[in-house]
């Protein structure tokens, strides 16, 4: 369980305030300090404070086509001091086809990460004890994930990352493939850079994803049925980072999972 407290102390208006404020630095690239150095919040809030940014986006005609894991990994648990993961929403304007360029102005500071995305299949009953949710999903993919975060140098509390949506900015998903193992599977990302300098290349593996990636997906379903975050059939899901997080930059970055494929983006300004 988190070490942060659970009950809401926020009343709707400062819920409201917070994330407009989120919002704004994601609309105007600038970014804003943490939310705790003004505000002692809990995990409640956080989720309330990310459920109303999301508010403001689908209010703009952004649709949530999915949701990414975060801190999946045990140093980034660590790191944090929690033993949980969390959860964010992916919109339609979010999305980067494979391969395609991604402005690198529509960002204050990305980085970019290699993950395992899955596809469900159906909607996912959160009511019911029962539900297995690996037969919920029907492919699964190489994905990039760009995150930026929307605080100073990514410096960030447990709860202000939650509330910036788990610092959800883009992503790119892979040719899609029937459900397979994907246990331990070498992970490569490489970044060409852009012409005239040196690109970057990071090695790892699924099993940094809790162990196996699709125990992302079990602890998806605890998440989505503790914060009443919906999964819908059609919805993408990222399981989380196979390795840390590179800055992305001017250039092609691509991400081989072995025995699953590729994907790519290139980097303009
Ligand atoms: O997708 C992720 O694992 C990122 C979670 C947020 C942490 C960060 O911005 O570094
Ligand atoms: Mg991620």
């Amino acid at each position: 369980m988190s070490s942060l407290p659970d009950p809401a102390v926020l009343d709707t208006a400062t819920v409201d305030a917070l994330a407009s404020r989120l919002d704004t630095a994601q609309t105007s690239r600038a970014d804003t300090p943490s939310l705790a150095d003004t505000h002692a919040f809990g995990i409640d809030d956080a989720y309330a404070i990310q459920a109303a940014l999301l508010a403001r986006r689908e209010a703009r005609g952004e649709r949530v086509v999915g949701v990414k894991l975060g801190f999946t990994s045990k140093a980034k648990m660590a790191q944090m001091g929690v033993s949980d993961v969390i959860v964010g929403r992916l919109t339609d304007a979010m999305r980067v086809a494979d391969g395609d360029d991604v402005d690198l102005c529509r960002f204050i500071h990305p980085k970019v990460e290699p993950e395992v995305a899955y596809r469900l299949c159906r909607d996912v009953d959160l009511s019911d004890p029962a539900t297995d949710i690996e037969s919920c999903v029907d492919a699964v993919a190489p994905a990039l994930e760009i995150i930026d975060s929307r605080y100073r140098d990514f410096r960030f509390t447990y709860g202000d990352v939650v509330a910036d949506n788990t610092s959800a900015a883009a992503y790119a998903i892979g040719p899609w493939r029937p459900v397979r193992d994907m246990s331990n599977r070498a992970v490569r990302m490489v970044g060409s850079g852009a012409a005239g300098s040196a690109g970057t290349e990071v090695i790892g593996s699924t099993a940094a994803v809790l162990g196996d990636p699709v125990r992302a997906l079990h602890a998806l379903l605890d998440m989505c049925r503790r914060r009443g975050i919906p999964l819908r059939g059609g919805q993408v899901v990222l399981a989380g980072a196979a390795t840390a997080a590179v800055p992305l930059t001017a250039g092609v970055t691509a991400c081989e999972v072995a025995g699953l494929g590729t994907v790519s983006v290139r980097g303009v300004r």
